[in-house]
């Protein structure tokens, strides 16, 4: 069986469209789920997308996809801008990697200009809302063609 593209969400992302729709748009998880569901179908992928508010829980799921993906999308949310855990466990994750965020990082507090995350990834997509989760999927979905054929 061909392995599934890991989607890991992070703490507060189970409350989208419900506030902040100015900063994170109207689409639910479940909508985000979906979207990604379609999108990783058309390209030949299945997914794993899941949502914790516990930053263990999400070290445990990096450390899954390390053996059991095809590659790893994580929106760390605030874990971010803190979490060495996640760095180290991604640092230790062979399979291709990419940071994603809804919003744009770089134009908002001065505290999330920073991600912990970012020297561990492939390559990181922030400011296009749900559409950068799709951006990554086939980011990926490149990235993994180009190994298989080396
Ligand atoms: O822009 C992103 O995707 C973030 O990762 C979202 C995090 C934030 O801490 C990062 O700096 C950037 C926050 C996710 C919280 O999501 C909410 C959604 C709706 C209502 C409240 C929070």
């Amino acid at each position: 069986m061909a392995k599934p593209i890991y989607v890991l969400n992070g703490p507060n992302l189970n409350l989208l469209g419900a506030r902040e729709p100015e900063v994170y748009g109207r689409e639910t998880l479940d909508d985000l789920r979906a979207r990604c569901e379609r999108k990783a179908a058309a390209l030949g992928f299945s997914l794993e997308f899941r949502q914790s508010n516990h930053e263990g829980e999400l070290v445990a799921w990096i450390q899954e996809a390390r053996t059991d993906g095809a590659g790893l999308i994580v929106n760390a949310g605030a874990f971010t801008h803190t979490s060495i855990a996640m760095l180290d466990a991604l640092l230790a994750c062979s399979v291709p990697s990419v940071e994603v965020h809804l919003s744009n990082i770089f134009a908002r507090e001065p505290f999330r200009h920073h991600s912990y995350i970012s020297k561990a990834v492939r390559g990181v997509i922030c400011g296009f809302g749900p559409i950068g989760y799709e951006l990554a999927i086939e980011a990926l979905a490149a990235a993994i063609a180009t190994a298989k054929s080396k």
